[in-house]
């Protein structure tokens, strides 16, 4: 798939094909064959790659089959968006053949890194919500726990950004560009999916949805292998397909050529895209459709597999449905996964409503990811009733039951039924409420933080928790510690594996305390500082690549990388650093020797239409060219923006880090995911008492984590008393923003930021984010990071205790919990 890998294989390797090969010799055997062999490419090009894959196929079908003949009891996660990132290094990590396959390379004129390199990421998703899916795939894997990922083939996933004099631009990244290895198309997994047409009526009363226009979803399934264990699961990604029925060959003779192929184009644009913009009417109906698309053709495989298994006579019992199939729901973009799969049940099936709805609510639970408002998914009313006339019916049917039961259980409830409903008759805007419709059908809703899910019970769902006390849980979301510290970190994880006197850390993250006991022998500090220096380094070179700019490795390394949004906060850290610059321009040569040279690293795409966050983007990118070439400050200061922020570089970043920024305003951040990533890499945090960052520094300790700003509870009062004219700005932070106005990061016009800050323009609340008032408080935290640095003994403790403190993170322990506690699977070990 690469030029670098196209140069001449040595002739002195025999070509033979040995999957599941672990000597050197017979992998490279084994890439020769391969590059010779296999399809799609021309056999002077050798494919690592393919080479893997054919190894580890026999694997994933072995594992397939067990489970068909165990038949147990299978988790199926819905989602819109699996953010893998590269499937190489992870691929043979897990089957724990690094150094023979970095031997086999080598055997063959390449080294590992540079093969790994080329790898595009698999990035169809924006952000937390799709990498938790990825770690949650890692996990369920491992565990050896039959389960299934479900997503959409984007073509273009998220898009590449580069940054230029006007700020952020966006490119459409073709992951697809030269064929993905890791992925292998199943043309008998093919079902219809419909939309628009109409509800008819059968002489037996029952209803039928017909009509409309039916496109076929295709199956592309990737191998998701779990660490250390035969059992590969699968992520299978659907592809809209229009069939050749559909393509009208008579128009075509008279060349009416874009009508003719109408159908197959409208079937393209399904999975064109992740997230479509959803400004103009067309955008909404093409999310809806994606969202469809995925819960039907997901729906009718399970329904499949669940008939298929036990002796193929499909004649089973459908209460049985719910111990075999446990459904979850990521976030609310597939809810609609709760009508369909009542009318497959209905209309296919000829089960009644109270059965249907039985097996329904007992198959399905969802997860929230977020209480922001304007995050909360409401769908036009009129539009569903187009695309989805069928759905709307049942979904009007489950409204109508649920108010029938408020009213005759809980009247106590009734003067809050038009908020609990799930469709909202506002007679201007009729929507559908897409989590009241997953928290009035579904078993079990989690949060993904403590703080996160005791928000949703004390407020956005509050009512319902009177009704239904049990139902909802917390699930503290977690990363896989493969990817994140033994893959990406191999030094820092083999002096823990020496330490520890056992790599068992590697899935039983608990273990990581075991290094309490040593963080202050110097001889463990000295292997830290340098393996934390390396990837300091590693983080250098690549900084220097991709934008020219020269850090020292000796400074603190300050980074701050998730999507660009008000509620994160990027701007105060902005605005902490031009506060820093000022102050040190204002110093002699002597005082600013006696400060922490600093680097800090900002990193994160906007959202295309979201004018705020560009202003960011470009405010950190402005301010970084003017102290960057400031001779004055330059030891002691730099800025830079990263730009493209995405899996792979957050694996060079992550390692390098030794203070990292989670600043969002209290209550705002459901858990976040990359604190966690930071935290178990020995790199301590900054941060407010938000989402998970409560649970990290309970776990590291409060004296490792440098805490500031207004809690969520103090939040509200604080916003109204803004309100009221009652905030009192302090000095420093006036100074910042003048400082800003004064132009001296160029004559960009920053005053639509300021006001967000000042006026009542922009979210017309001014400060709703509380930049203000949490500024003093982080000039301060920052002051104390400044001093914890000085002393290098005292900070690589700190380090390794926050590493230490870390095991409660693993997604291996957030998936134990999900699967006991809402899908009640068990390991299903292939032999
Ligand atoms: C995001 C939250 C993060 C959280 C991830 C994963 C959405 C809707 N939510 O705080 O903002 O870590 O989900 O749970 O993307």
């Amino acid at each position: 798939t690469n030029g670098a890998a196209k140069s001449k294989i040595p002739d002195n390797i025999p070509v033979a094909a040995h999957p599941l090969a672990e000597d050197p010799t017979d992998i490279a055997s084994n890439i020769k064959y391969h590059a010779q062999y296999s399809p799609h490419f021309s056999p002077i090009k050798f494919e690592p790659e393919q080479a893997y894959f054919a190894a580890a196929e026999s694997q994933w079908n072995e594992t397939y089959l067990h489970y068909h003949k165990v038949d147990p009891k299978q988790t199926y996660y819905l989602s819109m968006e699996f953010l893998q990132g590269r499937a190489l290094t992870n691929a043979i990590g897990n089957l724990d053949i690094q150094d023979a396959y970095a031997s086999a390379l080598n055997k063959l004129g390449h080294e590992l890194e540079e093969i790994t390199e080329q790898e595009k990421d698999m990035a169809l998703g924006n952000g937390g919500l799709g990498r938790l899916a990825s770690c949650f795939l890692d996990s369920m894997a491992t565990l050896n726990l039959p389960a299934w990922g479900y997503g959409l083939r984007y073509r273009y996933g998220l898009f590449k950004q580069s940054i230029s004099k006007a700020g952020q631009e966006e490119m459409a990244e073709d992951w697809l560009e030269k064929f993905s290895p890791w992925e292998v198309v199943r043309h008998d997994v093919v079902f219809p999916v419909r939309f628009f047409g109409h509800v008819e009526v059968l002489p037996t009363g029952s209803r039928k949805w017909v009509g409309g226009e039916v496109l076929q979803a295709l199956a592309y399934d990737v191998p998701i292998p779990g660490y250390k264990t035969k059992n590969t699961n699968s992520l299978r990604l659907w592809e809209a397909k229009a069939s050749a029925a559909d393509f009208n060959l008579f128009q075509f003779n008279d060349g009416q050529y874009q009508t003719a192929a109408e159908l197959h184009a409208r079937a393209q644009q399904i999975c064109a895209v992740l997230y479509p913009g959803d400004a103009t009417e067309e955008g909404k109906l093409l999310r809806l459709k994606q969202q469809f698309f995925l819960c039907s053709a997901s729906l009718q495989d399970l329904i499949a597999r669940f008939k298929e298994r036990k002796d193929g006579t499909g004649a089973r019992e459908w209460s049985e449905f719910p111990t075999k199939v446990a459904v979850q729901l990521n976030d609310t973009h597939p809810t609609l996964a709760i009508p369909e799969l009542m009318r497959l049940l209905m209309d296919e099936e000829g089960l009644g409503w109270d059965e249907a709805w039985a097996v329904t609510s007992k198959t399905i639970a969802y997860t929230n990811h977020t209480v922001l408002p304007e995050a909360l998914e409401k769908w036009s009313l009129v539009v569903m009733t187009k695309l989805l006339p069928r759905h709307v019916e049942i979904i009007e049917e489950i409204d109508k039951r649920f108010i029938a039961m408020i009213k005759s259980t809980r009247p106590d409830l009734e003067s809050k039924i038009s908020d609990m409903r799930i469709l909202d008759h506002n007679p201007n805007k009729p929507v559908v409420r897409m989590a009241n419709l997953c928290v009035v059908s579904g078993h079990t809703v989690n949060g993904v933080a403590q703080l996160h899910s005791d928000i949703l019970k004390a407020e956005l769902f509050a009512d319902y928790v009177s009704i239904w006390p049990t139902k909802f849980q917390n699930k503290t979301n977690g990363i896989t510690p493969r990817r994140w510290l033994k893959f990406c970190s191999p030094e820092l994880s083999e002096i823990i594996t020496k330490w520890l006197k056992t790599d068992k850390w590697v899935t039983n993250l608990d273990l990581l305390v075991g290094l309490r006991e040593f963080a202050d022998n110097p001889e463990l500090q000295a292997e830290w500082d340098a393996a934390k220096m390396a990837n300091k380094q590693r983080l250098t070179e690549y900084i220097l690549r991709v934008t020219g700019e020269s850090i020292d490795p000796n400074s603190l390394f300050d980074i701050q990388v998730k999507r660009i949004h008000e509620y994160k906060r990027q701007l105060l850290n902005i605005l902490g650093a031009v506060y820093r610059y000022k102050k040190l321009k204002e110093m002699s040569p002597e005082e600013r020797k006696n400060t922490t040279p600093r680097t800090i690293m900002i990193g994160g795409k906007a959202f295309a239409t979201y004018t705020n966050a560009k202003r960011i983007v470009k405010l950190v990118d402005d301010v970084g060219a003017v102290v960057n070439t400031d001779p004055e400050v330059n030891e002691y200061l730099k800025i830079v923006f990263v730009p493209n922020y995405n899996v792979s570089v957050a694996e060079v970043l992550i390692p390098g880090s030794e203070l990292s920024q989670h600043i969002s305003t209290a209550g705002m951040e459901a858990s976040g995911t990359s604190n966690m990533k930071f935290a178990l890499n020995g790199c301590l945090i900054i941060g407010t008492l938000d989402g998970a960052n409560v649970e990290i520094r309970e776990e590291v300790g409060e004296d490792n984590f440098f805490l500031f700003g207004a809690t969520a509870d103090e939040v509200p009062k604080l916003r109204k008393d803004r309100e009221n004219g009652l905030f009192k700005p302090d000095p420093r932070y006036e100074e910042a923003k003048q400082f800003i106005r004064s132009k001296a990061f160029g004559s960009y016009d920053y005053e639509p930021l300021l006001d967000s800050l000042e006026g009542n323009s922009g979210f017309g609340r001014g400060d709703y984010f509380l930049v203000g008032h949490d500024f003093p408080a982080y000039i301060d935290a920052q002051a104390k990071v400044d001093e914890a640095y000085k002393d290098r003994k005292r900070w690589i403790k700190m380090s390794i205790l926050s590493t230490a403190g870390s095991g409660k993170f693993s997604s291996d322990r957030t998936i134990s919990q999900y699967a006991k506690e809402i899908w009640n699977i068990e390991e299903c070990r292939v032999p």
